[in-house]
């Protein structure tokens, strides 16, 4: 960190030479008048000194295991803010029906007036980053300028930042303009809070400049702008642009006893098992997964045709609650090796953590709004997280630094559904795939504000990440498709690991138990797995999936797996409706695709 004397907008020495950003870091400290520029170089030294000083400000509480803090949130400021995140392109069409839109202009004078002098009495920290490994063809930079140290420490967990990421800029890498305040300026005198936030939030992007400006939440996906913000909404418009694709997938390995190697990409929506699957430990003996990234995936074609993913992110940002020792062994030993910022969890008399999931809670619990637990309400956040460097992660895969990322061998999408969606479907070709994306539905969790709990369409588990017309995006999918040979495409399925009895108990078992799904997929790319023909696509007959050592009836796993034609026609208003939405600009292919359901269901 170059630190600078800490009279009013004093200005530590800029370590580059990269004139459009110094230009950039000037016109923005101007406009929102911190008392300093602090340029962060990502050191350890660094680190340790924000760190104290979010100890000395309350924000953060250090626990038993070295490099562990806790912070609680403000309770307004708890998880993503999706009707405050607005697409602001030139034209509006561009946005299309599942953003909210305001004209670039308008936003600015309206952010503008928020951030004028909104970093009065602060430090604004000048964070330099690189989503993806700096040895890429073309790293893809960026530098967050933020007024929360909060953000700065758990930037350099999340992404490759500091002075490396710098020098690699040079004097004129391309960089999206990442602006965060947390919209709080503290008057002289003014004692701050722990946890500074304002109210009136806006988490806006501007694709065609490739900006971003948030102000309001320190939270997470509102304030870690390499996240989503760069990563999946400016980078889902760079890959429309350029040819490829920015997801909200994890990556995996995974082995088979024979020593055949795949690489899996899976989609699910927020806190419906990204990580979870990333880091699974089969259950299935001779089986092995190995990780490579738990929430987003830049997927680009190779020289070979085949679709090649890298996970841009350096640190995992998971969610709390059902992480334990039975659930996710893996995350367990990960966060057993400290470094780890929590945030809204509960906190053990021993100065550990606890979250629902975890067993027994223990006495002498304090909640997440930092008070004794009573019981009466969860002691952790439900939306609580663990920030921590992937490379803590013991099933690492090696290839997680290759720049050229790996193949990927097959797509899963997947939802939070008690019915209708059986366990595991495989798409007849890639077209049907990207139709089973486009229509794919789950239950709204904790990770954004508002209900929980509401069956809505979250379109390859993008919903609030696309960063353009969701209809132009279904586009961009089917043509991914026609670039490559068929062959080589990866195939596409859909499960649901959460759908439920009439008891309402989860039907499938879950968590390392899926492994017994992945054993199915990978038997379908070999050739070998055996599948039967269904109105919704190909499933596997409940006898296909092993279920050696697994104490579950077949008939319970054909009712997982059970395709009922009547839910499913049930399905159909709500489908129509939802492609009709896009207009125009709805792939004729996936109304084509529709039709063939409805014949296949015998609807009318
Ligand atoms: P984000 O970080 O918000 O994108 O979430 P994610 O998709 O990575 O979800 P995560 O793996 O953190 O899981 C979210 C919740 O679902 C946790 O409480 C998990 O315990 C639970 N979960 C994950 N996998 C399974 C499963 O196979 N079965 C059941 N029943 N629950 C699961
Ligand atoms: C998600 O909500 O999908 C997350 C957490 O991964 S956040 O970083 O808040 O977006
Ligand atoms: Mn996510």
């Amino acid at each position: 960190m170059t630190t600078a004397a800490p009279e009013r907008t004093a200005t530590s020495p800029t370590p580059t030479n990269h004139r459009a950003l110094l230009a950039w870091v000037r016109e923005m400290s101007e406009l929102t008048r911190p008392d300093r520029v602090v340029w962060c170089d990502g050191s350890e030294a660094e680190a340790g000194e924000l760190t104290r000083a979010l100890v000395a400000g309350g924000t953060l509480e250090p626990l038993r295991r070295p490099g562990d803090f806790l912070a609680r949130t403000d309770p307004g400021d708890v998880a993503r803010v999706e009707e405050r995140t607005f697409i602001c392109s030139p034209d509006p069409d561009d946005a299309g029906p599942t953003n909210n839109w305001m004209a670039p202009d308008q936003m600015r004078a309206t952010m503008t007036r928020l951030y004028d002098g909104c970093m009065r009495g602060r430090t604004m920290y000048v964070v330099p980053f690189c989503m993806g490994p700096l040895d890429a063809a073309e790293p893809k930079f960026g530098v967050e300028l933020t007024d929360s140290a909060y953000v700065v420490v758990s930037m350099r967990t999340m992404t490759r930042m500091g002075a490396a990421a710098l020098a690699a800029m040079g004097e004129n890498a391309p960089f999206v303009r990442a602006l965060h305040s947390v919209g709080a300026p503290l008057e002289p005198g003014r004692a701050d809070v722990p946890w500074p936030c304002n109210e009136t939030k806006y988490i806006s992007h501007f694709p065609a400049t490739r900006e971003i400006w948030s102000y309001g939440s320190g939270y997470g996906g509102n304030s870690l702008l390499g996240k989503k913000c760069y990563s999946l909404r400016i980078a889902s418009v760079m890959g429309r642009d350029e040819g490829w694709l920015a997801e909200h997938m994890l990556i995996l390995k995974l082995t088979s006893p024979q020593g055949a190697t795949h690489y899996i990409a899976a989609a699910f929506p927020s806190a419906c098992g990204k990580t979870n699957l990333a880091m699974l430990e089969p259950t299935l003996p001779g089986w092995r997964v190995e990780t490579l990234g738990d929430d987003i995936a830049w997927l680009r074609f190779g020289d070979d045709g085949r679709l090649y993913a890298v996970n841009p992110e350096y640190g995992l940002f998971g969610v709390a609650p059902g992480t334990d020792w039975t659930t996710n062994p893996n995350a367990m030993r990960t966060l057993e090796r400290g470094n780890t910022i929590y945030t809204n969890v509960a906190r053990t008399a021993e100065d550990g953590v606890w979250w629902e999931g975890m067993g027994a809670a223990p006495a002498g619990l304090t909640d997440w709004h930092g008070q004794p637990w009573d019981g009466s309400a969860p002691a952790a956040h439900p939306n609580s997280r663990f920030c921590v460097p992937i490379r803590q992660c013991p099933i690492l895969a090696p290839e997680y630094d290759d720049p050229r990322g790996v193949p990927i061998s097959a797509i899963l999408f997947g939802g939070r559904r008690r019915t209708t969606v059986p366990l595991v479907t495989e798409a007849r070709d890639w077209a049907h795939g990207v139709f089973l994306g486009a229509t794919l539905s789950s239950e709204t969790t904790a990770a954004a504000t508002g209900k929980v709990g509401v069956v809505r369409r979250d379109p390859m588990a993008m919903l609030p990440f696309i960063g353009y017309h969701a209809g132009d995006y279904f586009a961009h999918w089917l043509n991914v498709g026609k670039h490559a040979d068929a062959a080589v495409l990866p195939r596409i399925f859909y499960v649901n690991w959460f759908r439920r009895g009439e008891d309402g108990r989860f039907l499938w078992p879950g968590f390392g138990e899926n492994s017994r799904v992945l054993k199915w997929v990978v038997q379908r790319l070999e050739g070998t797995g055996e599948a039967v023909e269904t109105p919704i696509g190909l499933t596997p007959p409940a006898a296909a999936i092993d279920r050696s050592g697994l104490d579950l009836d077949v008939a319970d796993v054909a009712e997982a797996l059970r395709v009922d034609v009547a839910e499913w026609r049930a399905e159909l208003p709500d489908l129509s409706d939802w492609f009709a939405r896009f207009g125009e600009k709805l792939p004729t292919v996936l109304w084509a695709e529709l039709d063939a359901l409805k014949v296949r269901l015998g609807g009318s």
